[in-house]
């Protein structure tokens, strides 16, 4: 009779205990639960963050080429104000974009150690599908058997220039055959595919292609970044040469001297004619039968002003009447193709994307003629940048366009 009760406290403790337990665990339970949440929550944001960067990033790229597409229209052929309009950390709705030139007007006025901005005149540069070796051997870098292989990609005939070209049978020798183009380039990425056309000698030791010499690109040229001159520049010949311009319609009447274009007739060889106003150094000494201190003169003659740049006229004040009439026929004073490096950022920072295109002004509205995303090879501008728009600043602006050749 006295056991009874000592049960029944025994059985409650059990109960009370189990319970406490149960408890325990399920407070467990639920904290661990809520911290899951929690961190889920935090990476869902930052995700979602990280999203509307790229988002806002793809945007404000697309508006960019709004924007190079409006600089270009109905300006009848006027490079020099479609190329100085500055184009340095524009702001368009959240984000920023840039537009980079990589292409000096001289040897002076390009400084490898500062980014430069700007639309680029397609017409400012040298149309490989028309040039011929002899001109192409003028461009920083260039080797003949380089020109020679380009002149043998782009011409019809299986016929090997010089002794360094290289026809259809060299390509299918490769151990990965493939066939010689025999036609005209349809982007300047072709020339990759062009027999003894090394990277080296196409964009130096500028491997992401945005006219700066990068602390890592500088180490990897053990010096040699530093060296510029009309025969040797850190960017290679890439800046300098195009495939987007074309000749004119209507040849110009075949007669006066024909230069050295080279071919037999009474017509010259088609050219994409090249902008006395904007080619560089690099480009007006590739043209035939001038001489460098003619390239320089021309170079000088624009950039002292007062003269009328709507024509070609300008130049029998500057050159030797033999030296003007020798490139009649391969030179103009308009452009109606350019390109535009965009590089666009969300205002946060967190995110860019960066876009080549190319854009034909010759009708109205302008139309995009190409167009290649690069944004793989990454962030193309000062690393400061990132970071003061990671930080909530303004983005710093430099005012430098690398162009001085301006009336
Ligand atoms: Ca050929
Ligand atoms: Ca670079």
């Amino acid at each position: 009779m006295n056991i009874e009760p000592k049960v029944e406290t025994r059985a409650s403790r059990r109960r009370r205990g189990v319970i406490l337990i149960l408890v325990t665990w399920i407070m467990v339970i639920l904290v661990t639960m809520s911290l899951v949440m929690g961190q889920r929550i935090r990476v869902a944001n930052r995700a979602t963050q990280n999203r509307l960067a790229q988002m806002v990033a793809t945007e404000t790229e697309r508006g960019a080429e709004q924007w190079v597409l409006c600089q270009t229209d109905a300006m009848s052929g006027d490079a020099l104000t479609v190329i100085d309009t500055p184009a340095e950390a524009i702001e368009l709705g959240d984000g920023y974009f840039w537009i980079l030139r990589n292409c000096g007007d001289d040897i002076v006025g390009y400084d490898a150690s500062q980014y430069s901005f700007g639309i680029t005149d397609e017409s400012g540069k040298l149309n490989l599908n028309y040039a011929t070796a002899d001109m192409m051997m003028y461009l920083p870098d260039m080797t003949q058997e380089a020109a020679d292989s380009i002149v043998d990609w782009v011409d019809t005939d299986d016929t090997v220039t010089g002794t360094d070209g290289a026809e259809d049978t060299a390509y299918m020798a490769l151990p990965t055959p493939y066939h010689c183009k025999d036609g005209p380039m349809d982007s300047v990425g072709e020339l990759n595919l062009v027999m003894n056309v090394t990277p080296d000698i196409l964009y130096g030791y500028d491997t992401n292609r945005n006219g700066f010499i990068e602390d890592s690109e500088s180490a990897a040229s053990n010096g040699g970044a530093a060296v510029s001159t009309p025969d040797q520049d850190p960017r290679g010949f890439f800046p300098f040469v195009t495939v987007w311009t074309k000749p004119d319609p209507t040849p110009a009447g075949g007669g006066g001297g024909g230069g050295g274009g080279g071919g037999g007739g009474n017509t010259a060889p088609p050219f994409a004619k090249i902008n006395i106003n904007t080619a560089p150094l690099q480009v007006l000494r590739c043209l035939p039968g001038l001489a460098d201190t003619d390239a320089q003169a021309i170079i000088d003659g624009r950039t002292g002003g007062g003269v009328d740049t709507t024509t070609t006229d300008w130049l029998s004040g500057v050159i030797s009447s033999t030296a003007a009439q020798g490139i009649a026929n391969y030179i103009s004073a308009t452009s109606n193709y350019y390109s535009a490096d965009i590089v666009a950022a969300s205002k946060d920072g967190r995110a860019f994307k960066r876009v080549r295109i190319v854009v034909d002004a010759t009708s109205t509205p302008p139309k995009i003629l190409y167009r290649k995303d690069i944004t793989d090879e990454g962030w193309p501008l000062d690393p400061q940048i990132q970071l003061d728009l990671r930080a909530g600043k303004e983005p710093q602006v430099t005012g430098n366009q690398n162009f001085t050749g301006g009336f």
